[in-house]
């Protein structure tokens, strides 16, 4: 790791230390992906076919997996994975139900009556990375919300297997099949999210799209969002990132263990300790280089914690003033004062509070959802949630009492903005219930 002493550096320096790597090669990947979007929206399957043939090595990816194929993978599975994958479904399903949007209505004035409504979107895709970690949890992530929200089309899409493309790992179709999704493809990278974004003879197109991905998939996603023919997507990305809190009494076999859990995500990984105590720090790094070398991913890892940083501060006060300075998209708080520091953060995606709550809780089964802002986005953009699934939109009626009511100002305010056609509407109303009311 990184020594910084905050103390000693300029506040230049400070921002310089805090800051998110510029993505790699952003110039040359921004037309790679447009042109796979383009290839899919002109040839569809057959770009697809081909994409996995030079990208996968696949001579004949069928695309879609049969339910044949979804059963045979089902009886590979231990009664232990199953149990797992069942313990943190029903957790994530227990928060996020708790989530449930309700539609409000309100009379603003007499007569006029105001609702907000939501409705489930109706056509999601589901990205579930392949490559080096399959990642079932992720299914969980997306296909439970999707599932309480009622949507009427979920699809998941992830990268082929290997040998064959039917390969995929099968906790990925026992938690899809969980969250009620049986319309699964076996594509990956850029190209599945242009065939999620605008359909081919096999797959048809979905509204938004959700998950994380590689560098491919995140700028797939950017594209197709910027489409209005194309889809929407759950939120901006970049590469996972951990910012661990600690104080002098917290243990550093547990924070080296957290700082690790994100360091083997992937090379990129953003790996940040801030501490008020020197000893701490110097202690989680024997413990890192004591765990890392156990580790099968360690060179994951290692590149990782090479580009990763130990802050030191001179206070806690400035421990989270960085903190919220830095946004984590992870934050672990492990000091004595946990709990009562956790109203002071400001723009953490994720909170894990105190010695008993590593990263992984929340990953895997707390109930949380994992997927959220990094980048900095969680300054303002939020964790993936239910509402995340519906959109939401109004409705109102005037009655002829409403009209009286607030009409009048209406055709002050269309004045006031020149706006003659807008006054009209009401005038001509207001005139009608006038001469309605002379009748009687
Ligand atoms: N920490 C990852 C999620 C994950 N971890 C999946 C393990 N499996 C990004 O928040
Ligand atoms: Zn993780």
């Amino acid at each position: 790791m990184q020594r910084i002493d905050w103390a000693t550096l300029d506040s230049s320096a400070q921002q310089q230390a805090l800051a998110r790597p510029a993505l790699p090669d952003a110039a040359t990947l921004a037309p790679q992906v447009r042109e796979i979007i383009a290839k899919v929206q002109s040839e569809g399957d057959a770009a697809l076919r081909a994409y996995s043939a030079s990208f996968d090595k696949l001579d004949n990816n069928p695309i879609k997996l049969s339910l044949d194929e979804q059963q045979r993978l089902l009886s590979l599975l231990s009664q232990e994975r199953k149990a797992a994958i069942e313990l943190a479904y029903d957790n994530i399903r227990k928060f996020h139900a708790a989530q449930l949007p309700r539609d409000i209505e309100v009379e603003t004035s007499a007569g006029v009556i105001c609702e907000l409504k939501n409705q489930p979107i109706q056509s999601v895709g589901l990205y579930i990375p392949g490559g080096s970690a399959p990642l079932p949890s992720t299914v969980l992530m997306l296909g439970v919300p999707a599932q309480l929200a009622a949507c009427p089309r979920a699809v998941l899409v992830t990268p082929p297997g290997k040998p064959a493309a039917t390969d995929i790992a099968p906790e990925i179709i026992y938690a899809a099949n969980l969250c009620g999704i049986t319309e699964i493809y076996t594509i990956g990278g850029a190209q599945a999210i242009a065939a999620l974004a605008y359909g081919t003879e096999t797959i048809a197109k979905v509204d938004k799209i959700y998950g994380p991905g590689n560098r491919y998939v995140t700028e797939a996603k950017q594209q197709v969002s910027q489409d209005p023919r194309g889809a929407m997507i759950d939120m901006p990305a970049g590469p996972s990132e951990v910012l661990v809190l600690a104080d002098a009494l917290a243990n550093p076999a547990f924070i080296a263990a957290d700082l690790l859990s994100q360091a083997e995500h992937g090379p990129d990984s953003q790996v940040i300790l801030v501490s008020d105590s020197q000893s701490l720090i110097d202690q989680v790094e024997l413990q890192l280089s004591a765990q890392l070398a156990a580790l099968p991913r360690k060179e994951i890892a290692a590149k990782a914690l090479a580009h990763s940083r130990a802050i030191l501060t001179p206070d806690q006060a400035t421990a989270v003033a960085v903190t919220n300075a830095y946004a984590p998209e992870h934050l672990i708080v492990q000091t004595a004062n946990a709990e009562a520091l956790t109203a002071q953060f400001t723009s953490a995606a994720s909170i894990f509070v105190g010695q008993w709550t590593p990263e992984s809780a929340g990953d895997y089964a707390s109930g949380t959802n994992h997927v959220l802002p990094t980048y900095g986005y969680s300054r303002t953009v939020s964790s993936l949630s239910l509402s995340d699934f519906f959109r939401r939109y109004t409705v109102q009626r005037l009655s002829a009492t409403g009209m009286r009511n607030i009409g009048p100002a209406i055709v002050t305010l269309a004045e006031a903005e020149s706006l003659e056609a807008h006054a009209n509407a009401v005038r001509l109303r207001l005139a009608a219930l006038e001469s309605a009311a002379q009748d009687k």
